[in-house]
């Protein structure tokens, strides 16, 4: 990292410090282990997604786009009207990537393609290729006139993204020039709504998260303000102003869709869009911590409870409903038809995690553990160029990850997510130091002004024996708060929709320098406070038999099947190493599975073995060609 950079850093932190009471980590802080399986994610992010969707968003037409809207080419906009979008989180990944490794050509082709979307940006600062290339040829869903049409248009959504990327290449590099584009731009919205008072707000919840993000990194209280703006007009401004067509309207009049139905201070039940809820909530917690609101927080906590009590699926996926792409009614999850799109995921971890570090406690990250392990890493296959939109819980063999989708948000998402996810495995609080998830990195913190190192040896999640050794550089008293997985103590998830039917029969072991202390547990944590010095050791054994899992009676679909749980990771039956029938198969109710560390496997997987099956980790499915699948299996009486 650049000296100079340092700055913006501080500057970054020193804005924030009134908002969320913890802090992540800077992701670029914590080297995996490239062995271990967030550190094979991240490795394989920077050198083989970002490349391939940079590939595909040239070769698609996305970039172009922005070379005809800023004179350097011609002929017509190519695709969807939110295709900037995915360009913006592909330049969002790079700039995280940039902060993990120096890459000059990387460097100097973001720099090409900043160059290009400066052109294009009309003089007032208004960007959406869509309607610039040429505006007598508008792409379908695009209003006559901008900020028209912005049920559907995705205007506002854009150039959300656009700010997240700009801030994250700022933070990269010290260089202003992305940022400058995107400060003009939010400028202007900032004129047209909030100074114009244009009773309206994005038809995809994003750009108030950008905007905090801008908040954060400029400290002008107008991009919050704006963000805010946003939220407070959703569900309170007519729906119809959503629209530029009366006909549209009447077709399309659904304001749930889009968490429009009622002001999202009333909101209670998680309904609609599940990437559109999902990103609302999240920016609910930004704005709502950094305005001091209860209110939007109050939301987030019922939207959250209703969430994990009824609606996701045992994977951590959401949104299950094709149709909307959508929650559905409570416990309807369905395992075929499952949509939980991959982005669905994405930003259910945002959404947790933002609530972790609201309150501190455990059950957000078990949330969140439990959809990146599974549902989120399933979105990408271990090539990296291969993905999800979906990730249904069983399948006739004929879904197969693809390298791009016309609508492409789910391959770009994770290429600006994965980069980064070294943040999810440490907090920092005042004097206090949260170790979050666990996988084998050495990180580099500081905690009262003084720096730490942190050695993580393990091979978990196939394994629940962690050690981790402390190196600050002289004593200090600090506490330290260790993440007891909420499996590890019995609890599927932090509500009654699921449970194991044989838990763990031990519990947790932790020794530190040596000696077992006592494990008194809670919010998810074990706190130890005392003056950590150099060669310090914490020894952690969880416990990780297999867990069967059973779901509530009212999930129809999952009634007399049972899942498997080992650790944080969910399990599924494939057609390839069990047999075509896989789908009609059972199992007998007393079947015990064994599990199997094999490292030539999948990247390195746990593999379970029962009954004459094979059980693989469900994020791993499909990476030996075509196959038949299911997460939940049929049990019959006997043994
Ligand atoms: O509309 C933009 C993105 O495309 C959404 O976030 C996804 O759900 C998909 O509809
Ligand atoms: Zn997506």
């Amino acid at each position: 990292m650049r000296g100079k950079v340092m700055g913006f850093f501080l500057l970054f932190s020193v804005l924030l410090a009134g908002d969320y009471p913890l802090k992540p980590v800077k992701f670029y802080r914590v080297k995996f282990s490239p062995e271990s399986l967030p550190g094979n994610r991240v490795k394989t992010a920077i050198e083989v997604t970002i490349p391939h969707d940079f590939e595909m968003a040239e070769r698609t037409g996305r970039i172009a786009n922005f070379e005809k809207a800023a004179g350097l080419k011609k002929g017509d906009f190519q695709g969807r009207r939110y295709n900037d979008s995915d360009v913006f989180k592909i330049m969002e990944g790079a700039a995280y990537s940039l902060m993990l490794k120096r890459d000059p050509e990387l460097e100097a082709y973001m720099d090409r393609l900043i160059f290009i979307v400066k052109k294009a940006q009309a003089p007032d600062g208004y960007l959406y290729t869509a309607r610039q290339v040429n505006p007598r040829k508008l792409s379908p869903g695009t209003g006559p006139t901008r900020w028209s049409n912005l049920f559907t248009s995705h205007e506002l959504y854009n150039v959300g993204h656009m700010y997240e990327a700009a801030v994250a290449y700022y933070l990269a590099t010290g260089k202003d020039e992305f940022l400058k584009i995107a400060l003009k731009n939010a400028d202007l919205v900032y004129k047209v709504f909030y100074q114009g008072k244009k009773c309206a707000y994005p038809g995809h919840q994003e750009i108030e998260i950008g905007l905090s993000k801008l908040y954060a990194v400029t400290g002008k209280e107008k991009y919050l303000k704006l963000a805010n703006y946003f939220l407070h007009n959703r569900g309170r401004c007519p729906f119809r102003a959503m629209f530029a067509s009366e006909s549209d309207f009447r077709v399309y009049n659904d304001p749930k869709y889009m968490q429009a139905h009622l002001p999202v201070e009333e909101q209670r039940e998680a309904v609609g869009h599940a990437v559109r809820a999902l990103y609302m909530y999240s920016a609910l917690l930004d704005v709502g911590t950094l305005i001091d609101y209860r209110p939007y927080i109050d939301t987030a906590f019922s939207v959250w409870k209703d969430i994990v009590g009824r609606k996701i699926y045992i994977t951590g996926g959401v949104g299950s409903l094709a149709e909307g792409e959508a929650f559905g009614k409570p416990y309807e999850l369905p395992n075929k038809e499952a949509y939980c799109e991959t982005c669905a995921s994405i930003a259910n971890v945002f959404f947790n995690h933002r609530l972790f570090l609201l309150t501190g406690d455990g059950k957000y990250l078990d949330v969140l553990e439990r959809t990146l392990y599974n549902a989120l890493f399933a979105g990408i296959s271990l090539s990296g160029d291969r993905f999800f939109y979906v990730n249904p819980l069983e399948s006739d063999g004929k879904l197969e990850r693809k390298p791009w989708y016309s609508c492409a948000c789910c391959p770009t998402n994770l290429a600006r997510f994965l980069p980064t996810l070294g943040k999810y495995f440490y907090a920092l609080g005042r004097d206090s130091l949260y170790i979050t998830l666990y996988g084998e990195n050495t990180a580099r913190v500081e905690v009262s002004d003084k720096k730490i190192k942190i050695e993580e040896r393990t091979i978990y999640p196939w394994d629940g024996k962690i050690d981790i050794r402390f190196f600050p550089e002289s004593p200090i008293e600090f506490s330290l708060y260790l993440r007891i997985p909420g499996w590890a103590m019995g609890r599927a998830l932090p509500s009654s929709l699921y449970k194991f039917v044989n838990p763990p029969r031990e519990k947790p072991v932790v020794r530190l320098n040596g000696r077992e202390i006592s494990l008194k547990v809670e919010k998810g944590f074990l706190k130890i406070k005392r003056k950590w010095k150099e060669g310090d050791r914490l020894e952690v054994s969880l416990p990780m038999p297999v867990m069967k899992v059973k779901a509530d009676s009212r999930v129809k679909d999952d009634v007399g099947k049972i899942a498997l749980q080992r650790g944080p990771i969910i399990y599924c039956f494939e057609s390839v190493d069990n047999g075509k029938e896989i789908l009609k198969d059972k199992i007998p109710e007393k079947t015990t599975f064994r599990a199997e560390y094999r490292p030539d496997l999948l990247g390195g997987v746990a593999t379970l073995k029962g009954a004459g099956f094979t059980v693989i980790p469900y994020y791993a499915w499909d990476n030996r060609g075509p196959s038949r699948m299911k997460v939940w299996m049929e049990v019959k009486k006997g043994k």
